[in-house]
């Protein structure tokens, strides 16, 4: 397993439509266990294959407190959805930026596992936003899209300036 690097804004591969996964083989698995792997080690709570530069349909999460609930989901597809919830969300491609974001409160997606078997997930609450959050990834979309161009422009422009700060420090 290995710790894989994580692509940070403004990278434009950020911006690709990640492809459905068409072979379940073992370099699947094996993305898939580096997903966790980055994910944990970058005390994430989801990650998209996009973010680790792998162009396909894949994305794993775990909310749990004990970081001993792994979902991964191949060619995942949001079915149903319903309510809305803001919720301030911060993206392992934006460190130390954080930004309220509404989005449905409930989503029920339809994906297959990491063997290609069928499975349907129903998720509520923080892990119906890590999914969204994910799933948008994989369509080369990123939280702060949703953001006014003020309020964007702003939160980039401190971001900039965090990141000159670390640098020259
Ligand atoms: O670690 C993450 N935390 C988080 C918090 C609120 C809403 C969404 C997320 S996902 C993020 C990891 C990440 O960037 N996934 O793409
Ligand atoms: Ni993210």
């Amino acid at each position: 397993m290995s710790v894989l690097s994580i692509l940070e804004f403004p990278d434009p591969r950020l911006r690709t439509r990640a492809e459905p996964v068409s072979v379940f083989d073992a370099r699947l698995e094996q993305l898939v266990a580096d997903m966790f792997e980055t994910m944990y080690a970058a005390n994430g709570v989801g990650l998209a294959a996009t973010q680790v530069n792998v162009h396909q349909r894949v994305l794993v999460a775990d909310m749990s407190d004990d970081r001993k609930q792994p979902l991964a989901l191949i060619n995942a597809q949001i079915v149903e959805k319903e309510g809305s919830q803001v919720y301030q969300e911060g993206c392992l491609s934006f460190p130390g930026l954080y930004a309220d974001v509404t989005r449905a409160l409930r989503v029920k997606v339809k994906a297959q596992d990491v063997h290609g078997k069928d499975i349907v997930v129903e998720a509520e609450g923080p892990l119906a936003v890590c999914i969204q959050h994910e799933l948008d990834h994989l369509e080369g979309k990123v939280f702060v899209d949703y953001l006014s161009s003020l309020k964007r422009t702003l939160l980039l422009k401190r971001l900039d300036k965090q990141r000159k700060q670390a640098a020259s420090a």
